[in-house]
Order: structure tokens, then sequence, then C-alpha cells
């Protein structure tokens, strides 16, 4: 831990890094995956379970939060850390991505968004400042520009605006926060699918000498070529001695190859959401634990999980538990799935310790690939 934040490259191999980035509440290993906590919660989890399973950050979301409970409430009872009793690093996304897939009746110009409410349709606005300062608020270690995210395909007018809208909302973003040195406010990457407006974007925000870099505007719809080509056009422009965070993404498979293109940090509500719907994760690939083939079968998930989830429970019960719609299922499948995340991401960091991360990465993707299930 450190007063400062920081960010230190520990080894290499390849376009792979191991890092590790520190600030007062702690140190995050990357590689690293955060499980979301969009509202103060990662669903079905006791915070003692994610940090045991080895999360060293988990993500908040601003605008679930300051429509409930209010980002001014959770000020006044100390901060998000300690409303939500989790006293290690947290990531708050801005909320711009939010708003525009979930709330209602947006209207979005230079100011920012306004919108109404998807709980109960009270009206909000938020513009750069206004989410940094929830962000704030919150007390959140690593904090997002407002940007805005267009879902692809769409045309390359609306990539452009959006991009550069994204880019003078980061300026805004960045003296918003100012100086604030055992913090972050990381810049997003735009520009949808077009390489030329990737490049404008990862320039741009270069310039600005932010804290770390994101790159937003991706898994969402486009084939995962594009994504990565992506990758491959953004990276380079990305200061190697800073952070880069992939939003929103993924799937084991998505975060191997966005490792090898040079990327630190993922999140997503995959593992945790899949849970709640009956699905696991395991390192021979995915159980749809609603199947009936489950329903006699006395095999745990995965024999040689450290994961109590994976490997004291048999199919047949988590089978039965999901069927019945008891609340038990959806714990222990997205217990299973965020310690298979975290074992990913542990083994991604050793493999590239020994440099060996290609090797490693399709010896993971074989076992997948087998399956046995
Ligand atoms: N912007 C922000 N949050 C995000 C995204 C984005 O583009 C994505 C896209 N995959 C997920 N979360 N602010």
């Amino acid at each position: 831990m450190t007063e400062q934040f920081t960010f230190k490259l520990l080894a290499t191999d390849g376009k792979a890094r191991r890092g590790e980035i520190s600030m007062p509440r702690g140190t995050i290993r990357t590689p690293a995956f955060m499980p979301v906590g969009t509202g103060g919660t990662v669903k079905a989890m006791y915070m003692d379970q994610v940090r045991d399973l080895g999360a060293d950050v988990i993500l908040g979301n601003t605008y679930h939060l300051m429509l409930r409970p209010g980002a001014e409430r959770v000020a006044r009872l100390g901060g998000l850390h300690e409303f939500a009793k989790w006293p290690y690093p947290i990531l708050t996304d801005s909320g711009g991505f939010q708003v525009m897939s979930l709330a209602q009746l947006r209207k979005l110009n230079e100011q920012g968004v306004t919108f109404q409410s998807h709980i109960d349709g009270r009206k909000f606005e938020m513009s750069p400042e206004r989410s940094i300062e929830i962000q704030g608020l919150l007390d959140s270690d690593i904090q997002m520009q407002l940007d805005e995210c267009v879902a692809l395909p769409t045309d390359a007018k609306n990539i452009e605006r959006a991009m550069e809208l994204s880019l003078r909302w980061a300026e805004r973003c960045k003296a918003a926060f100012g100086n604030q040195p055992g913090k972050a406010m990381f810049g997003i990457v735009q520009g949808g699918d077009i390489p030329a407006l990737r490049e404008r974007s990862a320039e741009a925000l270069k310039a600005m000498d932010l804290k770390g870099y994101a790159v937003g505007g991706l898994a969402v719809g486009e084939p995962q070529k594009v994504m990565l080509d992506m990758l491959d056009v953004t990276c380079p422009i990305m200061p190697a001695d800073k952070p880069r965070y992939l939003m929103g993404v993924g799937t084991p498979d998505d975060m191997l190859k966005s490792v090898a293109r040079g990327i630190d940090m993922f999140d997503c509500v995959m593992p945790t959401r899949a849970g709640r719907h009956g699905l696991a994760f395991t390192r021979r690939g995915k159980v749809n634990l609603r199947n009936a083939r489950h329903a006699d079968d006395p095999r745990p998930l995965d024999e040689e999980s450290p994961c109590p989830a994976a490997r004291d429970y048999s199919r047949a019960y988590l089978h039965h538990l999901v069927k019945s719609g008891e609340a038990l299922g959806g714990m222990l499948l997205t217990w299973n799935n965020l310690a298979y995340y975290q074992q990913l991401m542990a083994d991604i960091r050793s493999a590239i310790e020994a440099g060996r991360f290609s090797d490693r990465a399709a010896e993971i993707s074989a076992a997948w690939a087998a399956g046995d299930i």
C-alpha cells in the first residue's frame, strides 16, 4: 500500500503485462478481474467471500447508487467502503453507460445527460462535473470519466460525435477531479469500430496525462474479432506505464485474448449474473445446471477446486436448487463462478511471471474446448 496512486510493471511476456496498482486502501494485482458490485453489493455474495476468493478491487456504479440510496446519503454514512463493508479499493463507473442502457427519456447534450430513473421515474441531471462529484461522495478510489458509449453497429458520424464529446468530457472530468494523490481518474477511449477514431481518441487522452486508461465502447454487439482489432490499434498508443482497463469484458476467452494484447483490468456481470441464472463456469467449460441431465449426477462441478461451491456439492443438488428457485442455488453458483474467474486471473498472472503466458492460454482454451461436461 502507498500514500500515492502508483502503477508498477513487474513483468511482461510478449504484450501481456503483470503489474501492481497501489493506493492507500490496497494493492491491485494485475491482470485483475473486478467483481461487479453495482448497488453496493456483489449480488448473492458476502464481502468476506469476495475477498477470500482473491479480489483486490470491486466495481460500483454511479448511476445505481445516485438513484438509490443517493450519493449524499452514502457520504453521510461514511462513504461506500464503510457502507458496504468493503475497506479495499473500489472503482466506480461514471454513469454514462448505465444511463444509456437503463434510464428512460434520456436527453444528451454538450452539458451532460438528463434522464428519468428506471426505478421510479424521478428526473436527474448528470454532467461530467456531477459524475465526478458523486464518485467523490462515494469516496471511490478509481473514478471514471463520463463518456458516451454508442451501441454497434451505428454510422461513422455518430461514432465520431460521441468520441469527440467524450474527449471534451474527459477534460472537464480531469478539471473537476483535480489533484487527489491517493486516487485516480481514468479516461475512456471511444471510437467504435473505426481504427482512425480509436487512434484519435487514445492520442488525445494520452496528451491529458491521466492516471489510467480504459477502453470503452466494445463488447456492445460487435464480433470478438472487431473488439480484438480495436485493442490492437489502441493498446500500443496507451502509455506503457499506466494501467489499461477493458470495460464490461468478458468471457474467459475474451480476457485471455485481451491480456495477450496488453490489457490489465476487466469487469463483467457475466460470472455473477450467469450464476443467478443457473450457469456455472469451470475449468472445463460452462455447465447449465437447469438441464435435466444433471438431476442424478453426484459429481461436483470441479473436484479439484479450492472453492467449496465447486468441490462439495453435487450437480444433482445444484440442479435441484436452481429448478426450485432457491436462493442458495444462485449463491453457490455465483461463488463458484467468481472463484473460477479469480483462479483464472491468478493463473494468468503466474504464467506471465514465468514467461509462459501464450502456452498457458492455449492450455486453458484447450481444456475449455475439450470439456467433459
Ligand atoms: N463506458 C463506460 N462504462 C462501460 C462501457 C463504456 O463504454 C462499457 C462498454 N463495454 C461497459 N461499461 N463508462
